[in-house]
């Protein structure tokens, strides 16, 4: 839910569902001029899709930051419990490392405001009174590039599914969920079968073709919060947040007989089989030790004859 940060100092307002709250940028607003906290967070929920958090006390800025991993903060240089950019400066590394740009709105836009701020970090600079429209674009114009950034970081070039880099960062979130609500999730490694072959009988650009199919299969058929990474060659990992092991077998046994349904064309017609070992992750062992469980189930089903799945 969208609200302000911090109860005593902004109501509390929610606006948005969980379900359009997904997909929608969350931008966080420190300033302690209240009204126009309230004023911003209507006219920016109403006319851009954002999802937009308000702090009034630039002290909790920084949790805030933590805690609502915002897509973009914008702040005032001019408040009274602490300068803007003091606190830009302190928050920088952090929002720098996240690739969260910020942005400085201020009513002083003279030029020495205007150049430390960029020389503090600062990605643009926005005198105040301003025009709204011109407000969102500006903002708009960072979300684009923060999103770039974290594709070609976190993406696989081939399938577009996500990497091995965000994986560790995943697991780092999940494993932090599964303490506070104790309740299991799982890992899943998913390998095609006899890979090899198929480049070697059709080529490798029909078997880049089966790597994206199968990415692309994989994604349509989990949920929005399952995560979809290749881990390399034609080796797939899926997390399965909040689910035992149990749900976790029946939904990738429910994927093998889909996809073993789904034809390719090549040199002729071929249909493709995956083999897969799924552990469910219940205590606080390293993400290598929870791989090598995988691995060691899907190395059983090899053996086994492929096309199955191992728990
Ligand atoms: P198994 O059923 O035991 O998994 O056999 P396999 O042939 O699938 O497994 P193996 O590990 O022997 O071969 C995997 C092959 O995947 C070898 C490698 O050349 C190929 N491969 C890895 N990355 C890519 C890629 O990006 N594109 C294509 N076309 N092939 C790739
Ligand atoms: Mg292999
Ligand atoms: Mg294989
Ligand atoms: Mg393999």
């Amino acid at each position: 839910l969208c609200y302000a940060y911090d109860h005593q100092e902004v109501i509390d307002f929610p606006k948005k569902t969980n379900e359009q709250q997904k997909e929608s940028a969350v931008i966080l607003l420190i300033d302690n001029d209240t009204s126009f906290l309230m004023y911003m967070k209507e006219k920016l929920e109403e006319e851009a899709d954002w999802c937009v958090i308000v702090v009034a006390n630039p002290q909790k800025a920084a949790s805030a930051l933590y805690d609502m991993k915002p897509d973009c903060v914008i702040m005032d240089i001019h408040m009274r419990e602490k300068n803007g950019l003091e606190l830009l400066e302190f928050l920088n590394g952090k929002l720098k490392q996240q690739f969260i740009p910020t942005l400085i709105v201020s009513v002083d836009g003279g030029k020495e405001a205007r150049i430390n701020s960029y020389q503090k970090g600062a990605d643009d600079f926005i005198q105040k009174p301003f025009d709204i429209t011109e407000f969102i674009v500006r903002i708009q114009r960072q979300l684009d590039r923060k999103k770039q950034f974290h594709d070609l970081l976190l993406l696989d070039e081939l399938t577009h599914v996500y990497n091995r880099k965000y994986l560790n960062q995943a697991y780092e979130r999940l494993q932090n969920e599964r303490n506070r609500s104790r309740e299991p999730y799982c890992l899943a490694v998913l390998d095609i079968d006899h890979f090899k072959k198929i480049n070697d009988t059709h080529g490798h650009l029909v078997g880049d073709e089966i790597l994206k199919a199968f990415a692309r299969f994989l994604k349509e058929e989990t949920r929005m919060n399952d995560i979809v990474v290749r881990f390399g060659g034609e080796e797939f990992i899926i997390l399965f947040p909040k689910t035992n092991i149990q749900e976790g077998y029946e939904v990738i046994d429910r994927l093998r007989v889909k996809f073993k349904e789904l034809s390719f064309e090549g040199k002729r017609t071929f249909f493709c089989t995956f083999s897969s070992g799924i552990v469910e992750v219940n205590n606080v062992n390293t993400l290598e030790y929870w791989l090598q469980l995988a691995d060691n189930a899907l190395y059983e089903v090899k053996k086994k004859g492929r096309n199955r799945v191992q728990k």
